[in-house]
């Protein structure tokens, strides 16, 4: 194929929702396969305004992540970091509990310059992902400010004092996602999920309660994935009962629901299908929807393509099925 026609070569888009860590994981595979046919929409109910600047943490893990410059072991955070601005802030007496590294401050120094002049979280996202030499669109979920409160059995807790803070230990009783009903989709968000000739929507194995969630729960976006034609596929971020990082199963243990890739069914009832591990493979016949079983842990480059993989068969799949129970 003429070489310059195969770099403009567009696929049907996908879009994928993603928090942290264990998404942008994932969305790197996607983005591998897919280049600039995929759009990423991340949750900001973990943003804060911590030390005078404006902190998106989940954009930042996608971008990094996709960027090629993330810290794998740490999972966030930038990679050849170091840490002495956080030093020297230490010495002052000042805040250092939510651990902002040099290179990465850079970040929140421009994103917060840009927020007050008037760019909005999208447009400073697009432009930062573009720089970084980044084929996928990331999309904030709203430019408007959506708060994740942890209502905990020592009382309401903002997102990143329950989880860097206090390290997830406070029993959680249920979540809230300040101003979600209110806030709005932005034009970006709804164009990539109205498209119509989206190939799937993939719910990326973040947490469901904590990063998911507050995606889910802006009114524009649950409309606009209501109305969606497309196959709409979740991995499932356990694996025999424990997340691969994070309070996962821990958090549901707390809400009193099993910790098994049934109750992740039930809680995305919306779905079409859903991707579980091989080490779940006996709870396939539990879960009421199509159940597509892979290896679902990513810990090399090849594992994320080959899950993106996974993921996109599955859904071409629940579409062909779908198309022939229409034609019949
Ligand atoms: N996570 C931590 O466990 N400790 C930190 O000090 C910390 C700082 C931090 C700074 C910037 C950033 O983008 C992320 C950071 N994270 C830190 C990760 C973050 O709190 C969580 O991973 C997400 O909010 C949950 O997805």
């Amino acid at each position: 194929m003429n070489m310059q026609r195969a770099a403009s070569f567009r696929g049907p888009p996908v879009v994928a929702l993603c928090g942290g860590v264990g998404g942008a994981k994932l969305a790197l595979g996607l983005e591998r396969l897919i280049g600039a046919d995929l759009t990423v929409i991340v949750n900001t109910g973990d943003d804060f305004e911590h030390l005078g600047l404006h902190v998106s943490p989940d954009i930042d893990t996608v971008v990094y992540t996709l960027g090629g410059l993330s810290d794998l072991e740490r999972g966030w955070g930038r990679a050849d970091e170091s840490w002495n601005f956080m030093e020297a802030l230490g010495a002052l007496g000042g805040e250092t509990w939510f651990r902002l590294g040099d290179r990465d401050l850079a970040m929140h120094v421009e994103r917060s310059r840009a927020l007050r002049s008037g760019i909005s979280l999208t447009e400073f996202t697009v432009a930062t992902a573009r720089r970084l030499g980044i084929a996928a669109s990331i999309l904030p979920m709203s430019d408007d400010r959506v708060e994740t409160m942890v209502i905990t059995a020592e009382g309401a807790l903002p997102f990143q004092r329950y989880f860097v803070g206090l390290q997830c230990a406070p029993v959680v009783k249920r979540l809230e996602f300040s101003n979600a009903e209110r806030a709005a989709a932005t034009s970006q968000v709804l164009a990539a999920l109205r498209n119509p000739d989206l190939a799937a929507i993939i719910i990326c194995p973040s947490n469901p309660y904590l990063s998911v969630d507050p995606i889910l729960a802006v009114s524009d976006i649950r409309r606009a994935l209501d109305e969606v034609t497309a196959p709409i596929i979740a991995v499932s971020p356990l694996i025999g009962g424990q997340a691969v990082k994070g309070p996962t199963a821990k958090i549901m243990a707390e809400l009193g629901v099993p910790a098994d890739s049934a109750s992740i069914a039930r809680h995305y009832r919306f779905i079409d299908g859903l991707i579980i591990d091989e080490t779940d493979r006996a709870e396939a016949g539990k879960i009421d929807m199509p159940v597509r079983v892979t290896s679902t842990l990513m810990r090399s480059l090849g594992d994320r393509d080959r899950l993106a993989a996974d993921c996109l068969e599955f859904a071409s799949h629940l579409a062909a099925g779908a198309q022939r129970r229409t034609a019949t």
